[in-house]
């Protein structure tokens, strides 16, 4: 029996992740930026054992399916080679996230996967490598190896597609993010969908490969300096953008609600009366709401005369992948 557990937590981007040059290897077809938070976290266990005849996917303690499990296997199957084992595997996931919050994130599910199964079959494996391991999983889990601020190099190969933190001196601590949460049971587009949908088809796809670089140089200029204002700017410019893309896609779609727009609205009037706050949006209806940490309170009120305390969540920023 080889066992491993291990806790990730989720990440949201600034700088957005959107479309594969490959979609095997899961290299982006450009740099991403995230911010690792600390409200939503995934815990998983991994048991390899002699005694199993198939791989297992336990997730909230429900037995899953043939599709899930067969994500989980796909996975396995590369730390497997890794390790020179045929061995099968238990794998038993719980997603921390406030009940109904619809955030069930790839990206801290994937990065725990990984760690928890380097841990049980004795890769030891550098944070790097890691960081390239989960990759495969999900293309965003490979930031959630790290914490606080994280850029995604794209690369060229599996060796050189891999984040790393980048430089701060604690920026990220002045920082809180508000997720408002909207579950209207609009029919999804999965990620990886929409991306390929968009990649493949959005007319406006080129004009999103052509900004993203000075989008990116712009926003780690605001990081080294503290700019909150850039930061947010540029956030907020760089998420509209990659939605911009799913406009022009064919057959078009959108992860906008209108309740999106409500809670975009009043971010950009709470701005007009002087409380700076940013939104972004990932690929479904929330919104998250990136302001200073000082003003989060005053914030999130605001935000409580329209939308019920349950869907209002404050986040800052959370640690890289753990052991325990
Ligand atoms: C991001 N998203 O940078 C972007 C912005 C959603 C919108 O990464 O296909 O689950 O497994 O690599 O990582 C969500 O996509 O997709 C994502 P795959 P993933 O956070």
């Amino acid at each position: 029996m080889h066992e491993g557990q291990a806790r990730a937590y989720t990440n949201i981007a600034l700088i957005k992740y959107w479309g594969k040059k490959n979609e095997e290897l899961i290299l982006p077809m450009n740099n991403s930026l995230s911010l690792t938070l600390d409200a939503f976290y995934t815990e998983t266990s991994v048991s390899f054992s002699s005694q199993l005849q198939a791989d297992t996917f336990v997730l909230d303690g429900k037995l899953q399916e043939s599709a899930a499990t067969a994500k989980v296997s796909r996975f396995l199957d590369l730390a497997r080679e890794a390790a020179g084992t045929q061995l099968r595997a238990t794998v038993k996931s719980t997603n921390f996230v406030p009940t109904a919050a619809g955030l069930a994130s790839s990206a801290s599910g994937m990065a725990a996967l990984a760690a928890a199964t380097n841990a049980a079959l004795g890769l030891e494996l550098s944070d790097s490598d890691l960081s390239r391991l989960a990759r495969r999983g999900s293309g965003s889990a490979c930031r959630s190896i790290f914490g606080g601020f994280v850029e995604w190099e794209q690369g060229e190969d599996d060796q050189t597609s891999l984040a790393h933190p980048v430089a701060s001196d604690s920026f990220e601590d002045d920082l809180a993010m508000l997720f408002v949460l909207i579950n209207d049971k609009q029919k999804d587009v999965s990620s990886r969908d929409g991306m390929r949908r968009t990649v493949a088809t959005s007319a406006f796809y080129p004009g999103w490969l052509q900004s993203a670089p000075q989008d990116l140089a712009t926003l780690k200029a605001a990081i080294a300096q503290k700019d909150f204002t850039t930061l947010g700017e540029t956030t907020e410019a760089n998420g509209l953008k990659m939605h911009a893309t799913t406009l022009a896609a064919v057959p078009p779609f959108t992860y906008w609600s209108p309740q999106s727009l409500v809670a975009m609205d009043l971010v950009r009037s709470l701005r007009a009366r002087g409380s700076e706050c940013y939104f972004t949006m990932d690929a479904g209806p929330n919104v998250k709401v990136l302001c200073r940490r000082q003003d989060e309170a005053f914030i999130k009120a605001a935000f409580a005369e329209i939308f019920t305390p349950e869907r209002l969540i404050l986040a800052h920023a959370g640690p890289g992948i753990q052991y325990f």
